[in-house]
Formats: C-alpha cells, structure tokens, sequence
C-alpha cells in the first residue's frame, strides 16, 4: 500500500465521529494489554507521523505491550527530527524505532512489530498484528477516515522539554491529540495505558482519575484532560502566530 498524502478536508463528520471510524476500520486494535514480556529499563523512540498507517500499527503495538515511547513526529514537510531519521537510518521513510536497550534501531513495521513481540510480548505477534496486508489496509483505511490530520507539518516553536501524553492508541479522543501533537512536531513522553496496562494504578494516582487523553506540559506546568481543549492549547502554545 502507498501513503498517499491526503488533503486536508472539512468532515461533515465530528472529529470524535471520524476518530473513532478510524479506531474500527482496525478492530480497535491497540485496546487492550496481551501478554507481557520482559519489560524495558529505557523508553524506546520512535519517529512516526500520526497520519502514516505504517506508524499506526507500532503504536498500537506499543499500547498492546505497554510500552513507554519517546516519540518524535515527523509529519510531511518537518524540519525538526526528519533530518535525525536520515542520519541515524540512511533514509526518511516512517516508522523508525530506535531501542536504547539494544542498540537496535529498525525501518518496517513488520520487522518492527516481530521485534516488539519478540523482545517485550510473549514471542509471536497475535492474528491482530500479524496478518500482513489485511493489517495494511484497516491502518490505510483508519486513516482515511481523519484525511490529513497528523498528516503534514505546520509552523510551531519548539518546546524546550517534551511534553507527556497518557493515551491508548485504540481510543478516537487519544487520536485528536495525538494529531495535534504530530503536525506541529511537537516531542512527547507517550505513557500507554490501555485496559488492562499494570500502570493504570499509578495513572489514577497521578492524573486524580482514569481518563484519557491526559496532557502535562512540564514547560509550563498546565495539565489536562479533554481532547478538544489539548488540541486549542498546543495551537495557542506552540503553533506559529505568524
Ligand atoms: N514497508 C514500510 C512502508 C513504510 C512507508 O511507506 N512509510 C511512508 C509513510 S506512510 C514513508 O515513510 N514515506 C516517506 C515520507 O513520509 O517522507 C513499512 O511497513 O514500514
């Protein structure tokens, strides 16, 4: 399947609607916890962009093995890690996972997918993950429900620290955010706490009750919750005003 670029369009659809159109074309894939591997001492990084359905199966992946991940956006057009990714790997394509824990670093969302199984889950990849261009195409089609959010880049300043974003990538508000977060290349700390993540305890603790998506800006110190008013802070933040 090609990643073709989409336009951006006004749906007659509510952002809500289409997010989670998109979150069914794969099953609602990325959910819930599997089974459990050994787990990391360090967060892996990843370079992706929201829009990429490539990307979207490691980030639920990421969510089925409850993976912390520093993730660094590279929609269309970014300046800010593109150029990281053609160092480190010799080329721009998405997703790029680096795994500090091994000195790993890999292209291809298959490989990327077996290795995650393989290292952080119980060995072999479930049917969900697994089934090759049938995975392929609900990701294509996920996308094509929200054309071009998350898709390309737009001006923005670039936060001195990353911000932290609880989410599960199966959840359409998580998305909202997420999208937000990726166009304007915007680094994070993504805490994946989908149903059944052994973190969910420490969550509620931190955030005063289970909901997400859950935004902390350590550089400004606001915290919160609800995607639309994530997606109206990151604009007056860090989107360019010119
Ligand atoms: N077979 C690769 C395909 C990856 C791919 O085609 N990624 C597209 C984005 S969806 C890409 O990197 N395009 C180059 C770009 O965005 O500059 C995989 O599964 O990871």
């Amino acid at each position: 399947m090609n990643c073709r670029e989409t336009i951006e369009a006004e749906s007659p659809m509510a952002p809500g609607a289409t997010s989670l159109a998109a979150s069914g074309a794969r099953l609602f894939a990325g959910l819930r916890v599997e089974a459990l591997g050994p787990r990391p001492k360090q967060p892996l990084e990843l370079y992706e962009f929201e829009a990429c359905p490539y990307c979207r199966k490691v980030r639920e992946v990421l969510t089925a093995l409850d993976l912390e991940a520093d993730v660094r956006p590279c929609p269309k057009g970014g300046t800010r890690f593109r150029p990281i990714v053609r160092e480190r790997g010799g080329k721009e394509q998405f997703p790029f996972l680096v795994d500090p824990n091994t000195g790993e670093a890999m292209y291809e969302s298959s490989d990327i997918v077996r290795y995650l199984f393989a290292s952080y889950g119980a060995g072999r990849p479930p049917l969900l993950y697994a089934a090759g261009p049938l995975v392929d195409l609900g990701a294509g089609l996920a996308s094509a429900f929200r054309p071009g959010f998350g898709a390309r880049a737009e001006p923005s300043r670039a936060p001195r620290q990353p911000l932290e974003l609880w989410s599960f990538e199966a959840s359409p508000f998580c998305r909202i955010a997420r999208e937000k977060l990726c166009s304007l290349e915007l680094p994070y700390r993504l805490h994946n706490v989908g149903k059944g993540s052994p973190g969910r305890a420490a969550f509620e603790r931190r955030a005063g009750r289970i909901q997400v998506p859950f935004l902390v800006d350590p550089n400004t110190n606001v915290e919160m919750f609800e995607s639309a008013d994530i997606v109206h802070y990151l604009d007056a933040t860090y989107g360019a005003t010119d």
